[in-house]
């Protein structure tokens, strides 16, 4: 792997929020003073009353997790109200269209009046501190309005992104007993519309918790309402007063439930509180992108997903920051879109996902040289490891080399970025996530839990508590125990494996589920596909472990192609040597299987359970695939499996 520095650039360090001896003194401070470092960081958000008590935290027994448990807030006012004297004329939300004529910019003053009546309209409803309200809609403003009016009434947000199917909404809904849901006609994504409300109405056939529905007018498509039971967004907020007090929030009481998968059974609702994760949100947004004001910054994710709640919503929002909202996708009308989303809206900060990079890759530079993209400050990368070949060619094409790249490691569990480059801070290694935040304390054990010095790999745990982290599982603290903290007691078990090398830097090698062993050689998928990956004729791969009756594991590989590039024979046994040459013989492939798609959930992680079943031959029971974005592709990897 390419393990050279990229030095931090010296006209970013100048201005940073934190430079290398900050980083340090940082460091330093919340690993000697925890207490004092997180009261000073707890500033960051509006208090009504401010915490005296800062962190009581047992990873031990029942697992008790609780910060700032005296303090009381409310995440809508550090969000909207504190910034209206300083800036309330300023674009807090820039929304562009899937349709590139179509955008719409929200001051902070307009978006405190909206979520106000929101708010209120809630309340009409009936809607109280701790009930749970499910949001389905598509990437548009009222979807950063219903979250915030939640917030504001003490309702506990559930959004269900708006790709998920009437049976992922529905037992979503049942399993946190929401009274509220806040849905859409439709939603618009790359030209094509997507039935919401007509799902939603399926779903909620079995929903009997559901009271009130509130229909947001997007596309104006006519769709059914029951009466008595669904009102239109535009009806009920019309009479609503552009104020609303309000709920005082204990720093402890929830904020939001996201449902996340596991590696076993049904998703999980992580349950995020309200004070902690504030802070949290505010911290790591400005740190990792060095936000400064009158910034424009964009993330690409979808508020349906942890990136969108944290990095769309919550934490620029508490920064004062002007966040961009996006209804599209990357290739449409063109795969020249982000670029010109940048150049039009002079984008400084844009954070997106590897999956995205690497399918713009296969178009190559000319998409994206066509373009100006010098607004641009800084690059962010989140969801799963980028391998140097990506990170390079989005440092080099999409940056000029001249933005840094920050790729942040952390989860739906974590609240936020635990791992990352501070831009100003901490030279870079592509395919690196490096360092942990200040106060961020992570450790790789070996099978039974032994922390491991120096270079190293193992599986990566968290020694101690951060204010962003989660709770609880929503209905199931049990089971929140038993997923996190069991595997290595007293400790909070990520999932991923991760590589530390001479400088401390992770590498994260991904989730320890996708480990493989062949002939007692342990690999990292990703550290093959990786490899895979920086072929020339290679557009994306995904490997996997298959039973082999000599080496206990073989690997088997999916690879599609770049466009336009043949799969023959010659280029399979290419790739092998070429496998064999970049990483050793050991990790030499079994097995090739060209991939005209590879299966993925809709926020782009490829689904390896479903791979590593083809590459068994066990085909029977691939269990469910409602949450693919295309389960068309499955058959065909069936149909041409490698035998
Ligand atoms: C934020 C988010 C979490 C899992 C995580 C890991 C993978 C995320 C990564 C990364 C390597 C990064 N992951 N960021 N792996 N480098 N920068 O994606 O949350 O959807 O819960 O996924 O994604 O495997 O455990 P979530």
């Amino acid at each position: 792997m390419a393990d050279d520095l990229i030095a931090v650039k010296t006209e970013i360090a100048a201005k940073a929020h934190v430079n290398t001896d900050r980083h340090r003194a940082m460091t330093e401070a919340a690993a000697k003073d925890p207490e004092g470092f997180w009261r000073e960081q707890s500033g960051r958000v509006a208090w009504m009353k401010a915490p005296t008590k800062i962190k009581s935290v047992d990873f031990t027994g029942d697992v008790s997790i609780r910060w700032y448990e005296d303090g009381v807030l409310n995440a809508s006012v550090s969000c909207l109200d504190r910034h209206l004297d300083t800036r309330g004329d300023q674009v807090a939300i820039i929304w562009e269209g899937d349709d590139p004529n179509s955008d719409v910019k929200v001051t902070y003053r307009d978006l405190h009046a909206r979520v106000c009546r929101l708010a209120n309209g809630l309340r009409e409803l009936g809607v109280k501190k701790g009930d749970r309200v499910c949001i389905y809609l598509p990437m548009i403003v009222e979807a950063a309005v219903a979250m915030l009016a939640c917030a504001r009434v003490g309702a506990i947000h559930s959004i269900v992104f708006g790709g998920f199917s009437a049976d992922s909404l529905a037992s979503r809904i049942q399993d946190s007993e929401c009274s509220v849901l806040i849905t859409a006609d439709e939603g618009r994504r790359g030209g094509r519309k997507v039935p919401l409300k007509t799902n939603a109405d399926d779903a909620l056939a079995t929903c009997p918790s559901i009271r009130h529905v509130i229909v947001a007018k997007n596309t104006g498509g006519s769709v059914p309402m029951q009466a008595g039971r669904d009102v239109m967004w535009d009806d009920l907020c019309a009479k609503q007063p552009a104020t609303c007090e309000p709920e005082p929030m204990g720093a402890e009481d929830p904020l939001f439930i996201l449902y996340t998968s596991g590696s076993t059974g049904k998703p999980k609702g992580v349950l995020h509180t309200t004070g902690g994760y504030m802070v949290w949100a505010s911290y790591t947004h400005e740190l990792v992108f060095d936000y400064r004001p009158g910034e424009i910054y964009w993330c690409t994710a979808d508020v349906g997903w942890v990136t969108g709640h944290t990095y769309i919503v919550y934490g620029p929002l508490a920064n004062g920051a002007t966040t961009l909202m996006f209804e599209g996708v990357p290739n449409y009308p063109s795969v020249s879109r982000f670029w010109e989303v940048v150049d039009k809206h002079q984008v400084n900060i844009f954070y997106t996902a590897p999956t995205a990079i690497r399918s713009l890759m296969r178009d190559g530079e000319a998409p994206v040289k066509k373009t100006s993209r010098a607004s641009l400050r800084i690059l962010g990368s989140v969801g799963e490891p980028i391998n140097p070949e990506a990170w390079l060619w989005y440092y080099r094409v999409v940056g000029d080399e001249r933005c840094p790249i920050v790729d942040t490691w952390w989860q739906t569990e974590t609240g936020g970025i635990l791992i990352s480059p501070l831009p100003g801070a901490v030279a870079q290694k592509p395919g690196s996530a490096t360092l942990p935040l200040p106060g961020v304390f992570p450790a790789l054990v070996d099978g039974e839990g032994k922390v491991l010095d120096g270079a190293t790999e193992g599986n990566l745990v968290l020694l101690d508590s951060w204010p962003g982290q989660m709770r609880t599982i929503y209905g199931d603290h049990a089971r929140f125990g038993q997923t996190y903290f069991s595997t290595f007691k007293g400790m909070y078990f990520t999932g991923d494996g991760a590589r530390r090398d001479k400088d401390g830097y992770y590498w994260i090698t991904g989730r320890v589920d996708d480990v493989i062993n062949v002939s007692g050689h342990r690999m990292g998928t990703a550290e093959i596909e990786s490899a895979l990956v920086a072929h020339p004729k290679v557009a994306e791969a995904a490997v996997v472990g298959m039973p082999h009756d000599l080496k206990g594991q073989g690997i088997y590989c999916y690879v599609t192609l770049k466009s336009g590039e043949e799969p023959t024979d010659a280029l399979r046994k290419e790739l092998v040597a070429w496998v064999r040459k970049e990483i050793g013989p050991i990790a030499s492939p079994d097995a090739i299987q060209w991939a005209p798609g590879l299966p993925k959930t809709r926020s782009g992680k490829i689904m390896r359970r479903i791979l590593r079943k083809i590459a068994a031959n066990e085909t029977d029971g691939l269990g469910d695939t409602s949450t693919l974005a295309d389960p068309g592709v499955v058959q065909e990897l069936i149909e041409n499996r490698v035998r």
